[in-house]
């Protein structure tokens, strides 16, 4: 098996991805090299993921996966999208960025919303055609957070047909179904030849 450097500071979508491809990949967090965060500077989610794949590629020299991922709730015209991490601020908690969003849909019936997941990898930091796999998971924003599992919006994200949250799914649950299990069952797809 190739390593594959993680290209996240996340500790949620670590656990997600490690549970996802860990299987079939030998995979290596950028915290493990001290890679420096990358700047997210991209408008959309997938120069984000390109960025941070090629900040790890080039700073590891091996192949790397970036992932960039985010809320889009119709009711604020797909915000927070890209800025979903730092909705409430910088250096925002998960529960800032949930009573933000909360107080932003206050009285609002229209509560539909998806994730959605760009993963990219890139065999080496010049690689000019990295694989870029996209999935969403729609659902409605709730009322209260419920739930413990996952991070982010999870204890406010409704899955389509759930009358749970997806705080409130089991883990295997989540990773069945998810924006991040769609985007990463294809990129394992495609890869395989890779490997
Ligand atoms: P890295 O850039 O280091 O990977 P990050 O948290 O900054 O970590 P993003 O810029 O891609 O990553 O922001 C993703 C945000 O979107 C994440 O912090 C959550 O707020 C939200 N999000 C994405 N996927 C989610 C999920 O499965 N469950 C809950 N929230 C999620």
């Amino acid at each position: 098996m190739r390593q594959i450097v993680v290209a996240t500071g996340n500790r949620g979508k670590l656990r997600e991805i490690r549970a996802l491809l860990g299987d079939d990949f030998e995979l290596t967090v950028q915290s493990e090299f001290d890679v420096p965060e990358a700047d997210e500077t991209g408008l959309t989610f997938v120069e984000n993921a390109i960025l941070k794949a090629r900040n790890a590629a080039q700073h590891t020299g091996h192949a790397a996966i970036g992932e960039d991922s985010g809320l889009e709730v119709d009711a604020l015209s797909g915000s927070p999208g890209i800025y979903s991490a730092r909705y409430a601020g910088k250096n925002a908690s998960d529960t800032d960025n949930n009573q933000k969003l909360l107080a932003a849909l206050a009285g609002t019936d229209k509560r539909t919303a998806r994730y959605r997941c760009v993963a990219v990898f890139m065999r080496h930091a010049g690689d000019p055609a990295p694989l870029i796999c996209e999935g969403t998971w729609e659902g409605s924003i709730g009322i209260t957070p419920a739930g413990d599992n996952g991070f982010g919006y999870d204890p406010l994200f409704l899955p389509a047909n759930s009358d749970r949250t997806a705080a409130e799914m089991l883990p295997s649950e989540k990773n069945r179904v998810s924006h991040r299990a769609r985007a990463l069952s294809l990129l394992a797809h495609h890869l395989t030849a890779w490997n």
